[in-house]
């Protein structure tokens, strides 16, 4: 008996804390995903959808039949050419005729592209 009330204000210790820590988690999460909707809205653009046309892996190239492009540093009409990559990395997932979503950068006053994102 006497042990009774040790237990449980050992218990709603636990409970408090337990609802403490999912609370404070679902906070963090929430904040996450504002901070996400602030960056998608506030610096990044939506991706563009291509077609794959040729990889050139020696060069760090991709020749690209895309739609109309429009992200933080660079607008273009609707056309097949060539992007250097920034990462030879991106091209291990790609092959002519997949379809893909990307981005292009201006980095160092060349149109690169900076996210290839392939569609399956
Ligand atoms: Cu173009």
């Amino acid at each position: 008996m006497k042990h009774l009330p040790i237990v449980i204000a050992v218990v709603a210790a636990l409970a408090a804390s337990s609802s403490f820590a999912q609370q404070s988690h679902q906070g963090m999460d929430m904040g996450g995903m504002k901070m996400d909707g602030t960056s998608s809205m506030g610096t990044s653009y939506p991706l563009t959808t291509g077609e794959v046309k040729a990889v050139n892996k020696e060069r760090q190239m991709i020749t690209l039949k895309h739609a109309a492009i429009k992200s933080a540093t660079v607008e273009m009409s609707p056309m097949t050419m060539a992007f250097p990559v920034k990462d030879a990395a991106m091209l291990k997932n790609v092959k002519v005729g997949d379809t893909v979503k990307f981005t292009v950068e201006n980095v160092k006053g060349q149109a690169m592209v900076t996210v290839l994102d392939p569609q399956t």
